[in-house]
């Protein structure tokens, strides 16, 4: 699979082939990342790639220009390393939230012949105009503010690629929380008493039916109380 990244911050993406199980995909041939700085194909020679916003208003823009000729470049890219299409998605703090649903269908494109393209926002925004004519979908991963695009498309590929064949195996993705609409339960190891707090002695019975329907409460009761949401059934993202 190929990721391409659209950033003003290309070095901040190598975290994600430094550590953790997206490193070891990465090593293992799973995915690919090439990153696109718009500053790179900005013309002036102050290599100008954001300005102020037509109308007024506080802060800079980025320009249309050189974030079409980086999703050009990795469209070629894609195309030369056999990809057969190119999804373009742009992170905003205006898109749609991510959710679970949405990770998956993203790897299972990825992981056909689809290339991916994450156009990170940064300053107020990007030009309408650029949106317009090269991008797929808008995507945020919150109701929160960050200061731009990058850690948001970090996320988004950290959350794809560990549903990527061969990332992970395959059971646990499919028993991760989300996939089936509730949180995970409480996790105990070693030591069986720690600093006074013993751990529930269910889990020591060795009583394997006991075991399983004690962590299904749990699992429900935990839910309830933090993300009543997501036992609302039609609310949830499937
Ligand atoms: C919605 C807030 N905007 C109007 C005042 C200002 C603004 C805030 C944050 C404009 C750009 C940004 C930069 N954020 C992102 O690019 C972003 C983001 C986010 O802030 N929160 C959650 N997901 C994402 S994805 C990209």
């Amino acid at each position: 699979m190929q990721i391409d990244v659209v950033s003003l911050f290309p070095p901040m993406f190598s975290v994600l082939t430094q550590y953790g199980i997206s490193r070891r995909a990465h090593e293992l041939g799973t995915w690919q990342l090439n990153c696109w700085d718009p500053r790179s194909f900005a013309t002036d020679v102050h290599r100008t790639v954001d300005d102020r916003p037509f109308g007024g208003g506080p802060g800079m823009v980025l320009m249309a220009e050189p974030l079409a000729q980086c999703v050009e470049a990795a469209r070629r890219s894609q195309q030369a390393g056999g990809c057969e299409r190119t999804h373009v998605i742009a992170l905003s703090a205006s898109g749609v939230p991510l959710v679970d649903a949405r990770v998956r269908a993203l790897a299972a494109a990825a992981a056909g012949r689809t290339g991916l393209v994450l156009v990170c926002g940064r300053y107020e925004g990007i030009d309408q105009r650029f949106v317009e004519a090269f991008v797929d979908e808008e995507i945020s991963i919150g109701d929160f503010v960050l200061s731009g695009g990058e850690i948001a498309a970090m996320a988004l590929i950290d959350a794809v690629v560990r549903h990527l064949p061969g990332a992970l195996k395959a059971e646990s993705v499919q028993e991760e929380s989300f996939a089936d609409g509730r949180l995970d339960g409480p996790q105990f190891t070693r030591p069986e008493t720690w600093r006074g707090r013993a751990v529930p002695a269910v889990l020591l019975s060795g009583n394997h039916g006991h075991i399983a329907r004690w962590r299904e409460e749990q699992a429900l009761a935990r839910t309830r109380r933090l993300r009543p949401d997501l036992l609302q059934e039609d609310v949830r993202s499937k």
